[in-house]
């Protein structure tokens, strides 16, 4: 089943300004099942852990202060080809450049604060799903 989920954080920019309920009909009208969601915050040290890929480049500082700095929704979505067509409906990472109708496009206000996250690929999606939820909170079909 490798392929068939995605893992995705609404930001704290998004939570704060209540386009929750706007995003997650984006993603229901997509095609997108939630196999697993939940309000939650990340700690400094949670946030960095989650970047640390990101750890030499010289906004990570700010990206682990930005996540830490209020709630965020946590999911896993299912769907044939889940990674690849949920980069599709977020757009591109700094929303100047998101194609129109796209999550980005509607409501991320800048690169740094740019409302959600997706996984980048299937092994990636693997262990963000795991690094938010243990394997009996996720309720895949
Ligand atoms: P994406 O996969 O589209 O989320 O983008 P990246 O993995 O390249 O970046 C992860 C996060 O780092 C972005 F969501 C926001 C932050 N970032 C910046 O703040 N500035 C940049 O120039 C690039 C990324």
């Amino acid at each position: 089943m490798t392929g068939n989920i995605t893992f995705t954080m609404i930001k704290p920019d998004a939570v704060k300004a209540g386009h929750i309920g706007g995003i997650l009909a984006k993603i229901n009208e997509a095609g997108f099942r939630i196999v697993a969601m939940k309000l939650s915050k990340l700690s400094t040290e949670k946030a960095g852990e989650f970047y640390a890929v990101h750890a030499a480049r010289p906004f990570y500082g700010e990206l682990v202060e930005f996540m830490s700095s209020g709630c965020i929704v946590a999911a896993v979505l299912e769907k044939d080809n889940a990674v690849e067509d949920f980069r599709k409906l977020i757009g591109a990472t700094n929303p100047a450049d998101a194609a129109p109708g796209t999550i980005r496009a509607l409501f991320a206000k800048s690169i740094g604060e740019n409302a959600v996250h997706g996984s980048d690929s299937d092994e990636n999606a693997q262990i963000e799903a795991a690094f938010h939820f243990a394997g009996t909170d996720i309720f895949r079909g």
